[in-house]
């Protein structure tokens, strides 16, 4: 049975023991129209359950089941319109938050879009440490955070802001060197520039707008919850394995999990079936030390969603 009610002015209905909130307000999110992060953005919407239908390039649209409007924007416009409330939240590169200095919230690191800003100059020149940049030229398409980074180091250097292809300025005679985002290193390496120092490191983040409605920020609050389970089951991996008894304590501690390891005996009363979650970052240290303690038949399956 469905029932609807109200209560503290706020619309609710339930199914059964289940109750959901009438959302009359949409949360409006805005995410790269094209390049590269638009696919990571999509993604995550879709692993949070949030599907939309951009089939027709449409500039916003309605995502199903989620109080959810995607606006699809140039990625430089995305921090000023969560600032002015055009959008009230938005997916962006951290670096862009950095360079156009609007008042907006980061809320959360995506794990995507992962680069870092950095100096670079022409590999058998001069220029081989942030010391040697004082009164030179460097080309880029972050002069804000160059210009305070300079600054801060005491280097007094000339910035020529340019939209694109930074990483040809040296060898045009534009520029000393060139500040610019790095991910494989592969454009400095074809350009022959060596990377002399960096900045920050950067990824797509979720920002907001300062002043959100308790409607909207109690929406944020679920997507963030959704977002959340997402990044922690890509942080993590189940793991099942055979264990002899006697080593069961020091196995169990090896991998703790998210409360404590589930143990199962096995056909054999010497041994144990342990069921855990190991995190991503010492994967390989716990899995070798696993087997020096006698754990055998180790299984390691992806999780695709996490609570805790
Ligand atoms: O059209 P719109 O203005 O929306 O997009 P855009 O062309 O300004 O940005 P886009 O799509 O190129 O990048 C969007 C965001 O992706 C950036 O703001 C970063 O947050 C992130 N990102 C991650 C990168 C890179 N990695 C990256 N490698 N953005 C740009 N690059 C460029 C870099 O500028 C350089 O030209 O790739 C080259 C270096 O790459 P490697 O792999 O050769 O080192
Ligand atoms: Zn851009």
């Amino acid at each position: 049975m469905v029932c609807v009610y109200k209560h503290n002015s706020r619309a609710y209905f339930t199914v059964g023991p289940f109750y959901f909130f009438i959302m009359n307000e949409l949360l409006k999110l805005a995410v790269q129209k094209s390049g590269r992060l638009y696919e990571g953005s999509v993604r995550l919407l879709k692993e949070c359950g949030i599907e939309i239908n951009n089939g027709n390039n449409q500039l916003r649209v309605r995502a199903a089941e989620f109080p959810l409007e995607v606006f699809f924007l140039r990625d430089d416009d995305i921090p000023e319109y969560v600032q002015d409330a055009v959008a009230d939240i938005g997916f962006v590169g951290e670096n862009v938050v950095k360079e156009k200095n609007k008042q907006v919230d980061i809320i959360a690191q995506l794990g995507f879009g992962k680069c870092r800003l950095s100096l670079a100059a022409p590999k058998n020149g001069v220029i081989n440490k942030l010391d040697d940049l004082q009164h030179k030229k460097i080309a880029t398409s972050y002069p804000y955070v160059l210009n305070d980074y300079l600054q801060k180091n005491n280097i007094s250097a000339e910035i020529h802001e340019i939209s694109g292809s930074v990483e040809i300025a040296p060898r045009i005679g534009l520029a000393d060197a060139i500040c610019d985002l790095v991910s494989s290193g592969s454009t400095l390496f074809t350009n022959e520039l060596k990377e002399i120092e960096t900045l920050f490191e950067s990824q797509a983040v979720l920002i907001s707008n300062k002043d959100l409605s308790s409607d909207k920020k109690e929406i944020l609050q679920k997507l963030l919850f959704r977002i959340n389970a997402v990044k922690k089951a890509k942080n993590n991996k189940y793991v099942l394995l055979n264990a002899p008894n006697d080593k069961l304590e020091i196995i169990c501690s090896l991998i703790p999990g998210m409360k404590s390891p589930t143990i199962l005996p096995l056909a054999d009363k010497n041994w144990s079936s342990v069921h855990s979650v190991i995190n991503e970052n010492d994967f390989w240290n716990v899995i070798e030390t696993l087997k020096m303690n006698g754990a055998q038949g180790i299984l390691i399956v992806p999780i695709e969603k996490m609570v805790v």
